[in-house]
Parts: C-alpha cells; structure tokens; sequence
C-alpha cells in the first residue's frame, strides 16, 4: 500500500501539480501528461487498457484551473474547458518522475539485473516437468533465464514434441525459415553447418534475421558416445572484458555493419539478408545483443577495404577472450535434457562427433521472442506473488 496524499497544489503557473505524500516526500506531475493520462471513460478504454485520447486532441501548453484531494486518496483536477480526470493515489505514487520512482519501475517491468559468469558457472538445473505444471517452478526458470541467461530443464521424454508442450507453456514459439521447431542432425546436403557433425565454435543463432530468436531451447533426445559435447559463454560478460582490455576493437564490433546470408530451403525456400552489429549496445554503450555466427558470415563485406583488416584484429581479439578457459563452460547434454538459454546474450558451441550412417545423434530445437518470454514471466510472477 502507497502512502495517503497530504496536500496537492498546482504549481508554476499551473503547468505541475505538486503531491506532498504522507510520508514528507513529494512528486511533481506535468499537466500536460496528467492529462494525457486522464483514466475517464472518455479518455481511456479499460478494457483495453489503453488511451482513446488523441493527440490531436492533447493541448500541450494546458494547466490546471483546479485542483482538490478527496479523501487523502484521490486528486481531482478540473481542466479548463470543465472536463475532470481523477487519480488514485497509488497510480501517481507508481508513476512519480524521480529518478528512484523510475529506477523501481523500470526494475519491476524488465528485470534487467544480470549475472556474470565463466567458467565457474553453476549451470541451474529444474526438472521439466516441475515448470510444465508448477507456477513457481516456471516463474523461477525464466526469472532465472533472465539474470543468469541460461537454465537447464532436466528429464524431458526423450522424443520430438516436447518443445511444442514447452512452446504453449510459455504462448507460442517463433516461427523461422527452418520450422516451427527442427532436428539438429547430421544430414547429408546439410543446408545449415548446424546440421553436420562438425565443430561448431562459438555463435548466436540466426543473425541473418534483423530480429534474431531471444530465447533458443535445445532438447537432447539422443546423444552420441564420443564428442558433441556443449560450450556456452557470457558474451555480455566478455564483451565488457573486451571494453576494458582493448577499447578499439570493442569500437570496431560495436559500430561495424556485418553483412550474413542465408539461402537455401527448409521449411520454405528463402534468400535472407541483414547487416547487424556483432556487438550490439544500446545509448549507454552497455552490451545488448550479441550477433554473431561465423558461419553465415557473409562473403559480401560493406566496408571500406582498408578497414577489413582491423576489422578481422578485432573479431579474432574476441573470439580469443570467448574461448578462453576463464571464460567457457562446457558440458555435455543427457538424452532428456533441454537446454534453454539467452541468444542475444550467451555464445554456444558443440564439439565435433563422428559422423556415421545411422543417426547417433539428435536434438530438437526451438526459439522463442524475449517479448513472449517476458509476458509470461510477468504473468506468472502476478500469480506466484498474488500481486495485483
Ligand atoms: C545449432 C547448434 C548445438 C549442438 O543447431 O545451432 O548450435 O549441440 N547446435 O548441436
Ligand atoms: N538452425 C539450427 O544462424 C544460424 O544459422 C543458426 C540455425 C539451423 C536452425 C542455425
Ligand atoms: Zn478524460
Ligand atoms: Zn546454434
């Protein structure tokens, strides 16, 4: 529960209204975003949850006539041409503009705390079928899926189909040209490097897409004797050692567009291309997005020729820090296993394994948006905290 309001006056010449809290603390509201948001019926479609005021509708210069406090819980205000919008105390508490007030809020919708690891991590393990029935269970996976970018679901069947039950526990799964779910296998005419038994160094997947998978499950339904074995990596965690131990080639990765390619035919036939930043960082220079698949790494190269060579120095100086000791962790997936992890955040790779003409070998995969992902996690925490 939000504290009462004390006392609410409008302030420079109208244009603010002030909110002294119960507490001593106070928030200041603009009048023209107070009236943006005005909760009337006529304003706002509850049902929808959403504004019906236009902006062409929105003066941006209005300022209060007047304004009262009813019952230490709401504030009235009458606008100038007489309509009336009334707030609850705890939505404007909520929706104070101090730094703190949105530092919280901002917490509270994107989870943003992250974990660093390397090599030292304790891979967190729930069982499957535990976050399948189980709300905690579910709420604490994905809440750990978010800090820690990756969890590991134990003791699936060990079939095709269980990605699919996985996909509508969350809402759905994303969609790609290689199918709503598909087979890591080795194959012959292998349309992917993915799909042979070679090594795969360490990549995100699918950066040939403007809007890569967040979220990739990969579901161990049969595992061979020798090799295969998984690697993962912080790429968050390595890019920020990157920043700090040579800031030219975190530059470089940051700001240089990379051109990938994809073509060929799965699920349908495709010709798909993209230029990506293989560090992405958002206005603060903090690590986003990884984006990064040496494989689909286009021949076409968009740069100035003289910049390619620094451009190699700076991959190279990366990839060296993702594959060191301190950095990888490396394990290897159970028949039942499934691998959930963060693909705009962690690296993986496998080892080579023998090839052979029977399938010793196979494992499903799937992806999911971070934006799916993240609903659910909001869902479920309301549920699991009995919170509004
Ligand atoms: C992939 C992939 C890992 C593995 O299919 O993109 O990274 O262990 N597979 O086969
Ligand atoms: N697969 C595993 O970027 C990529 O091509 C990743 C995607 C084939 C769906 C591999
Ligand atoms: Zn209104
Ligand atoms: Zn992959």
């Amino acid at each position: 529960m939000s504290p009462g309001i004390q006392k609410v006056e409008a302030l420079d010449k109208g244009h603010f209204v002030c909110v002294e809290w119960e507490d001593g603390s106070e928030s200041s509201y603009p009048c023209v975003w107070l009236r943006d948001n005005c909760q009337c019926p006529l304003c706002f479609l509850p049902s929808a949850g959403a504004r019906r005021l236009l902006l062409e509708d929105l003066d941006l210069n209005i300022v209060v006539k007047q304004v009262a406090l009813a019952d230490r819980k709401k504030v009235s205000i009458t606008w100038p041409d007489e309509h009336t919008s009334v707030y609850e105390a705890e939505w404007l508490k909520k929706r104070c503009f101090s730094e703190e007030a949105r530092a919280v809020m901002r917490a509270d919708l994107f989870l943003p705390e992250r974990q660093y690891w390397g090599s030292d991590l304790q891979l967190p393990k729930i069982p499957f079928e535990e976050i399948m029935y189980n709300d905690e269970s579910a709420y604490k996976w994905l809440c750990t899926l978010k800090k820690v970018g990756i969890v590991l679901l134990t003791g699936a069947a060990t079939r095709q189909g269980e990605l699919i039950r996985l996909g509508h526990r969350i809402g759905f799964l994303r969609l790609t040209f290689y199918g709503p779910t598909w087979q890591v296998q080795d194959k012959t005419d292998a349309n992917n490097v993915a799909y042979t038994n070679g090594r795969l160094c360490f990549h995100t997947d699918y950066p040939v897409l403007q809007h890569p998978p967040g979220v990739q499950f990969l579901h161990c339904i049969k595992q061979t004797a020798a090799g295969g074995e998984s690697e993962v990596v912080d790429g968050f965690h390595v890019s920020n050692k990157l920043k700090k131990q040579n800031p030219e080639a975190y530059q470089i990765l940051s700001s240089t567009a990379v051109d990938y390619t994809d073509v060929g035919v799965d699920y349908c036939d495709f010709a798909v291309h993209c230029k990506q930043r293989i560090i992405d960082v958002d206005s603060r220079g903090q690590a986003i997005r990884i984006n990064y698949n040496n494989a689909t790494r286009d021949t076409v190269f968009d740069i100035p020729a003289e910049k390619v060579r620094p451009f190699y120095a700076a991959l190279k100086e990366f990839n060296d820090l993702l594959n060191s000791a301190e950095h990888k962790f490396t394990y290897k997936l159970e028949p039942g296993d499934i691998v959930t992890f963060d693909n705009w955040r962690v690296l993986h790779g496998r080892q080579s394994y023998p090839s052979c003409s029977e399938v010793t070998r196979h494992l499903e995969g799937a992806y999911a948006d971070w934006d799916v992902v993240m609903s659910r996690l909001r869902l479920l925490r309301r549920k699991v905290l009995n919170r509004d």
